[in-house]
């Protein structure tokens, strides 16, 4: 059968099991759209910022663990895409892009947008590729799949000249690209780790978005019960093992509380499953790292990753899940696992359960002080008191959303793929902007994302699409009137001196939502927080999107303090004191 080139493309999306593009059309794109307009079964989500297409693209992309699919017109189209590739890039999110271009037959003249688009993406992408002849385009369609989803995800950028897309193209039978496969990790190399895990006094598992990716959630949580082992999660590893199961002890670094601090730097034997221990969690530094002496064993898909960070004892090459599960059967031969009876009984389970009850209650305790402004802590706990145990969760770049006083150690997580967390590109308004795209994959759950100010002012162009799409999540602004998170560094490290940290005129939210149709409301008072959720939820059920502007204070837990003060002494002329 012969297809213009365009529609191919979209009939291959089809085939790939992808329901949803994000995108925004222009002129070069046109016969993509075209094909939309005539393939039943691809819905196009029209954003209102290309930026949100990457970053929707992404947020679906770590739900399913499926590639995100974004349509883009030339030049401008496609740099605007540039942030939320780099997000996904660094976050080993499958994408694939498929972008307009101008025609080669004009290349070099000047014509309108044209620029060289498949360089600017080479550095961020697995493959970024121009296709210069149209009979090539079903076939690098494909591989863009298999690109995408095969070993360490990640996004690619295919060029796609405007001449080209109208000509027709045989296509016949399609095959789809490959799922993600099983890799098993080198049988002696696991040996020696499980050995070594079972022979340790202080064993932790620390689980990251690799590990959510391979589907690892019944291995972990089995080795957790069979060994007594402490899961440790990164950011992105959030809901790998339920919050309220007895071995879910916290994050690492500014994601840290008082246990998993202390079960990290006292750890003889450390599992990193599909984790990277980069700069936001370890500040590459004692106190943030691992104790020396600690046997590290590392199991990436990607055996480029094993020892950047940390160097480990034991580097295996391996799909997470399968590699846990060989563990696991070594475990099980050793005659070592613990029965049911046996983990209850064991003296880190009850050690844990002590300390953690310590945690809430303390936590408890903060956010149930009525304070003006408002304890960003009295929020989140309130947030999570008010939506169920299955609702999909965001939580944007910021210390009062992600860390310190925030989202990431004190809101419980109980589901896997529920979270959308940047990675540690950090991009500000990524997990807002994408955060619709929750509504899409899950959408009998309400979803709410955590965000600051200063980060929804970068992405609140994005509100009429989630109106227009039927998208109706939650936001929820910790409104502090300051880029919190750079002033902290002011306060701690450059002696007050505040510049370009402070908000002095900031949009009024709740009126910004209203006037493009969602639910909004401003809250000042402790009092109103729990009202104001009900009735978020409420607008949401009723399918409107909701906007709460959470005006709060610049309080600060420990783990934030602690993360901040190591810029200390590090430039020339920083203040030395706290
Ligand atoms: C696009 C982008 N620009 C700048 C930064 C640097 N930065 C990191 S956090 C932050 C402040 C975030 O402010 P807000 O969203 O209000 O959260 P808060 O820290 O106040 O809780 C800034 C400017 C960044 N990460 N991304
Ligand atoms: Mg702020």
């Amino acid at each position: 059968m012969k297809l213009p080139a365009g529609e191919a493309i979209i009939k291959i999306i089809k085939a790939e099991g992808v329901r949803h593009v994000f995108g925004l059309p222009g002129g070069h794109i046109l016969p993509l759209y075209d094909g939309i307009y005539k393939t039943e079964g691809v819905e196009h989500i029209l954003v209102r910022h290309e930026q949100s297409a990457a970053n929707m693209a992404a947020a679906y992309a770590q739900l399913t663990g499926e590639p995100g699919v974004c349509i883009v017109t030339a030049g401008p189209g496609a740099t605007n895409l540039v942030s939320g590739i780099a997000e996904a890039f660094i976050g080993s999110l499958p994408i694939v892009v498929f972008a307009g271009r101008g025609a080669t037959t004009t290349s070099q003249k000047g014509a309108s947008q044209e620029i060289a688009t498949d360089r600017i993406f080479e550095p961020i992408t697995k493959w970024s590729i121009r296709i210069d002849r149209a009979d090539m385009i079903p076939d690098i369609a494909r591989r863009a799949f298999t690109i995408a989803r095969g070993g360490k995800p990640g996004p690619v950028y295919v060029d796609l000249p405007r001449d080209l897309l109208p000509q027709e193209v045989e296509f016949g039978e399609y095959t789809p690209a490959p799922t993600r496969s099983a890799i098993a990790g080198d049988p002696d190399l696991v040996r020696f780790a499980t050995e070594a895990l079972l022979s340790a006094e202080r064993p932790i598992l620390v689980a990251g978005g690799g590990a959510v990716m391979s589907g690892a959630f019944d291995e972990v949580r089995q080795l957790a019960e069979v060994l007594a082992l402490p899961i440790l999660t990164s950011l992105a590893g959030r809901g790998i093992i339920p919050d309220d199961h007895p071995m879910s002890v916290g994050g690492l670094g500014a994601h840290r509380n008082p246990l998993s601090k202390d079960l990290f730097l006292n750890a003889d034997v450390i599992i990193g499953v599909g984790t990277k221990f980069e700069e936001m969690e370890t500040n590459w530094r004692d106190g943030f790292l691992p104790d020396r002496r600690a046997v590290y064993v590392q199991i990436d898909i990607d055996p480029a990753e094993h020892g950047r960070s940390i160097i480990p004892r034991y580097p295996i090459t391996g799909d997470a899940r399968t590699v846990l599960g060989q563990i696991l059967s070594i475990v099980a031969s050793s005659g070592r696992a613990l029965s049911a009876e046996a983990f209850e009984a064991h003296e880190r389970v009850a050690q844990i359960r002590k300390a953690m009850a310590a945690i809430e209650v303390e936590a408890e305790r903060i956010a149930t002080e009525s304070r003006v402004p408002i304890h960003a802590l009295s929020v989140i706990r309130a947030a999570r008191k008010a939506f169920p145990r299955k609702t999909t969760i965001g939580i944007d770049v910021g210390c009062l959303a992600q860390h310190i006083a925030g989202a990431m150690p004190y809101f419980r997580v109980y589901e896997p793929r529920s979270v959308i967390v940047p990675s540690s590109f950090y991009s500000m308004g990524f997990v807002a902007s994408g955060f619709p795209a929750a509504k899409l994959v899950y959408p009998d759950r309400p979803a709410l994302c955590f965000v600051g100010d200063g980060s929804f002012q970068m992405v609140m162009n994005n509100l009429p699409a989630a109106v227009e799409h039927n998208l109706p999540v939650t936001w929820c602004i910790l409104n502090d009137e300051a880029y919190g998170s750079i002033r902290d560094i002011q306060t701690y490290v450059y002696g007050q001196r505040y510049l370009g940290t402070d908000l002095h005129v900031q949009p009024a939210f709740a009126k910004i939502a209203e006037a493009n149709g969602c639910y909004g409301e401003r809250i000042e008072a402790s009092q109103d927080i729990g009202g104001a959720f009900a009735r978020a939820l409420e607008a949401n059920k009723q399918g409107q999107p909701a906007l709460l502007d959470f005006v709060v204070g610049h309080d600060r837990m420990t783990q934030s303090t602690e993360f901040f003060t190591y810029f200390r002494g590090e430039m020339p002329g920083m203040d030395k004191r706290i």
